[in-house]
C-alpha cells in the first residue's frame, strides 16, 4: 500500500457523506420502480428467510436477518456464503420452507453467485437478490432482483451500498409485513441522519487525532450486532488496525482482559437491552479502557462513562436505526487510516470483489 499525501481516500470519503442523499436517491427510485411491491408478492408468506453474502455484504445479511424477523415476525437468519456451499446440510434442511435473500454489492463475488446457481438449478429454490450492479452473474442466476443502484460506489470498502441494500432490505420487509409505520420511520432516518453527519464528522477527526489505541473492539447486541461486526471490518480494511467484535454482554466472559487505555471499546447501546449493556460500558470504563458510546438516547450515567459520545435521536423504530449508527464507525476507520497514512481507495490486499476459480 502506497503511503501517499494526495487527496487520499478521496472516493471513500466521498462516498461516506453522500449516504444521507444517496439513501433518498434509492427511496425515490424504490418508489418510482415499484420494486418493492412486485417482490413482495414473490416471498412466500410461510417461509423462513436465509440472508446469504461475503464479507460486508455478509454483515449486512446479519442486520437484515434480524431486522427482517422484528418487523415480519417470521424466522430469519444469516450465513456467509461460503457454509452453504461447503456443510450444505447445516444451512438447508429439508423440514422448513427457507426463502434464501443474497446479498452482493457487485453480484460478481464467487462464493454468492456459486450459492445463487446451487440454490436455483441444484436445489430447484427461487432465490432473491439485493445488488448495487445490474446485469452480473448474481441477478442474472437469481430468480428476482432488488436493485439500490444509486447506492453503487467507486471505492473497494463499502459505506453508502452497505447502508442502502440494508436500508432496502428493512423496506422489503416492511411491505411484506404491511408496516407502514416502520416505512415511514426508514423515510425518516436520511433528513436526520444529515445533521447527524454535518455535525459528528469533525469530533471524530479531532477524536482520532487526538488518540492513538492498539486494539479497537467495538460491541453490540441483537439488529446491532452486524453493524458492530462492519465496524470492525471497515477499522481493519481502512487502517489494517487490530480489531474485534463481541456481544456486548460477552465481552465480560474473557476478553475483557484486554481493556485498557489503548483498547478503544465501542459501544453500540440498544434501547432494549440499554440497562444492561450500560452496566458493561460502566465496568470498562473503571477497568481503564477507552470508550466510544453511540446511543439513540443517553442518560447521565452513559454520559460520564463515554469519553466519546454521539447521541443520534432517530425518530423510528428500533429494528431499523442500524444505519445511524454505522455512519460513526466508517468515519472512524477513515480518519485512523488517513492519520496512518494511508490511501484509503487502495486498501491493502483487497479487491472490489473476491473472484475464486471455486469448483
Ligand atoms: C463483498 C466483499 C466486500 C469487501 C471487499 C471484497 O463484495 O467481501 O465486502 O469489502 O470489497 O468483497 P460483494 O459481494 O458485496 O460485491
Amino acid at each position: 500500500m502506497s503511503v501517499v499525501a494526495k487527496a487520499s481516500g478521496a472516493n471513500t470519503r466521498a462516498e461516506i457523506f453522500s449516504e444521507p442523499q444517496c439513501w433518498k436517491a434509492c427511496f425515490q427510485a424504490l418508489e418510482k420502480s415499484q420494486q418493492l411491491k412486485k417482490l413482495a408478492t414473490k416471498i412466500p408468506p410461510d417461509a423462513d428467510c436465509l440472508f446469504i453474502g461475503c464479507g460486508s455484504s455478509y454483515y449486512i445479511s446479519q442486520a437484515a436477518a434480524a431486522s427482517w424477523q422484528l418487523i415480519t415476525g417470521r424466522p430469519a437468519r444469516a450465513i456467509p456464503a461460503s457454509e452453504l456451499l461447503l456443510f450444505p446440510d447445516l444451512v438447508l434442511n429439508s423440514h422448513s420452507k427457507s426463502q434464501p435473500i443474497l446479498v452482493s454489492r457487485s453480484g460478481r463475488s464467487s462464493e454468492v453467485v456459486r450459492a445463487a446457481e446451487y440454490l436455483e438449478k441444484r436445489r430447484d429454490i427461487r432465490t432473491l437478490a439485493i445488488s448495487c450492479a445490474q446485469h452480473q452473474p448474481m441477478d442474472e442466476i437469481s430468480s428476482d432482483t432488488l436493485f439500490l443502484l444509486p447506492a453503487d460506489e467507486k471505492s473497494v470498502v463499502m459505506t453508502r451500498s452497505f447502508s442502502s441494500m440494508l436500508l432496502g432490505a428493512q423496506s422489503l420487509a416492511a411491505e411484506v409485513a404491511d408496516r407502514e409505520a416502520v416505512a415511514e420511520g426508514l423515510r425518516r432516518i436520511p433528513d436526520r441522519m444529515q445533521i447527524v453527519l454535518d455535525s459528528v464528522h469533525e469530533r471524530v477527526q479531532q477524536f482520532v487525532d487526538t488518540n492513538t489505541f492498539a486494539d479497537y473492539v467495538f460491541l453490540g447486541q441483537g439488529p446491532l450486532f452486524g453493524i458492530a461486526s462492519e465496524g470492525q471490518l471497515k477499522v481493519k480494511e481502512m487502517s489494517c488496525s487490530y480489531a474485534q467484535v463481541f456481544h456486548t454482554l460477552e465481552f465480560r466472559h474473557g476478553p475483557k482482559a484486554i481493556a485498557g487505555p489503548e483498547t478503544l471499546i465501542t459501544f453500540l447501546l440498544s434501547e432494549s437491552g440499554y440497562e444492561e449493556e450500560r452496566k458493561v460500558l460502566e465496568e470498562m470504563k473503571s477497568l481503564g479502557a477507552t470508550t466510544l458510546v453511540i446511543a439513540n438516547q443517553a442518560d447521565e450515567v452513559t454520559k460520564q462513562n463515554a469519553d466519546f459520545l454521539l447521541e443520534l435521536h432517530l425518530d423510528a423504530p428500533e429494528c431499523v436505526r442500524q444505519v445511524g449508527y454505522l455512519v460513526t464507525l466508517q468515519l472512524l476507520g477513515l480518519y485512523t487510516g488517513l492519520k496512518k497514512g494511508y490511501d484509503i481507495d487502495c486498501p491493502r490486499n483487497l479487491t472490489r470483489a473476491v473472484i475464486l476459480d471455486i469448483d
